[in-house]
């Protein structure tokens, strides 16, 4: 830690001489994050070795291609990077393949999607016109396998039921890419509701069935969804961004590890995983090929110094300690739901079995902006979500989402979490509605009663310092 340290203030003194202000952000980052109980469910704390492995020059080499399929030369060191980022992931997840380009979850996606379209739509169009390359075939062979790639249909999650934007839905590249269609979740129960994915299935014959998840508190089965898959002819793809971590330390396994059930598995690199910011695809080896077209069909040049960081967060992912990490991230959200739902919480689903948890902040009369607004100003970072058939939409949202993989790291354990739980409750059931200004929303607007933030922030202090 003294090392690290050191590295950091050294860091800090070469930025200071170029741009201090560039110096003082990432110093007032640091005591935000140093002061502050961060439960957002997507964030995390890398460790140093892998902010260091970040910061050098192997951010300055172009190296479009695969490993040792470059065009560029002298690319040896980031080939040797890459294959080590390759090999750990294909021994941590146990997967046949990996590529580790992807500079984002968004990018992983895309590549996922071309790759399934490349192999389930243009190689089979490839081979029928007789030619091995797009450029090989004639224009009018061309324009019918554009419309063909354009016309296919995905099915995944819903929005309010927890899904992610990148899985068809109209805001990002996905939702112009593919007719798109959702599965939600059992309006009794909060959870996943198989039967009826197989029906949605049934009727809307996908090219691509998404499973997968940003704000569903529950794991999945994808032994059932890779049945379901199967029986209409569909690529099951998995996107795990958000409890990689969880499948890397082995809490999920057999029926709810994806990887041995999709045959594509993406994921970001940052969240419960601990790594740096990126992402990283694994697949079956049918798809090999077309996944590691990803750079320059949808990737600019790969990040050397970000594939040597995942090189470096999943060598240690694979450590021993990385696994007790990850039984731990799932024990304290027991732990923090059940405090919660003592003190009179509601939760979405009514529990966790993941790394997240979901509360409708609406039995406390508020909207997730209000919500999320006084725990922010208590010293608590959350963000607002929106709940099944949320009434507030997803801007104002009725629900506020909370993960433990960032607390865990900073060594939290039941005792702290259960009191984070009290300090929650108590900030929600303290923050009532205010009238807005005339032209506002009052959905944005809340009082939160005097002296909780700051009895609020010195406890959250207490507990960060303990
Ligand atoms: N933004 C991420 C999250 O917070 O879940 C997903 O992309």
């Amino acid at each position: 830690a003294k090392t690290a340290s050191a590295a950091y203030q050294s860091a800090l003194e070469v930025i200071v001489a170029v741009e201090p202000n560039v110096a003082g952000a990432i110093r007032a980052e640091l005591a935000d994050q140093r002061s502050s109980l961060k439960l957002i469910a997507s964030e995390n704390y890398a460790s140093p070795a892998v902010l260091l492995t970040m910061g050098n020059w192997l951010s300055d080499k172009y190296a479009e291609g695969t490993i040792g399929h470059r065009f560029y030369a002298a690319c040896q060191n980031i080939d040797t990077v890459e294959q080590l980022a390759a090999d750990h992931a294909k021994a941590l997840f146990g997967a046949p393949h990996a590529y580790v380009q992807p500079h984002s979850g968004i990018d992983a996606n895309l590549v996922a999607f071309w790759a399934i379209l490349a192999q389930r739509v243009e190689s089979p169009a490839l081979a029928e016109a007789g030619a091995k390359h797009v450029n090989d075939l004639s224009e009018d062979d061309w324009q019918t396998l554009r419309k063909a790639l354009g016309d296919q249909r995905a099915l995944g999650m819903s929005l309010d039921a927890g899904g992610h934007l990148t899985h068809g839905f109209r805001p990002n590249i996905s939702g112009k890419m593919f007719h798109q269609s959702s599965y939600g979740t059992n309006p009794e129960t909060g959870l996943l509701d198989y039967d009826d994915v197989a029906a949605k299935a049934r009727e809307f014959r996908p090219l691509v069935l998404i499973a997968g998840y940003s704000a569903y508190p529950r794991r999945i089965d994808f032994a059932k969804m890779r049945e379901i898959a199967d029986e209409v002819g569909a690529t099951l793809m998995v996107d795990m961004a958000h409890f990689a971590g969880l499948v890397a330390g082995k809490v999920f396994t057999g029926d709810f590890d994806p990887v041995p059930h999709a045959h594509v598995t993406t994921t970001t690199t940052h969240k419960s995983l601990r790594g740096p910011r990126g992402g990283l695809v694994l697949c079956q080896p049918e798809y090999a090929d077309a996944v590691d077209r990803g750079c320059p069909m949808v990737l600019g040049g790969p990040l050397g110094n970000v594939m040597a960081a995942k090189a470096v967060a999943l060598a240690e992912a694979r450590q021993p300690m990385f696994a007790t990490y990850a039984q731990n991230v799932a024990a304290n959200a027991v732990t923090l739901a059940e405090g919660l739902m003592r003190r009179g919480a509601r939760l979405v689903t009514g529990g966790t079995d993941n790394h997240l948890a979901l509360i409708d902040v609406s039995t406390f009369g508020l909207t997730g902006r209000q919500a999320e607004s006084a725990l922010l100003d208590s010293g608590i970072v959350t963000n607002r979500n929106a709940i099944p058939r949320d009434p507030n939409g997803a801007w104002y949202t009725s629900g506020v989402r909370i993960g433990m993989p960032a607390l865990t790291s900073r060594g939290f354990g039941a005792a702290e979490f259960d009191q984070v739980a009290e300090l929650i409750v108590d900030v929600l059931s303290s923050t009532t509605p205010a009238a807005a200004p005339s032209g506002g929303s009052s959905k944005a607007k809340y009082v939160l009663a005097d002296g909780v933030a700051a009895k609020t922030h010195a406890a959250a202090n207490e507990l960060l310092e303990a």
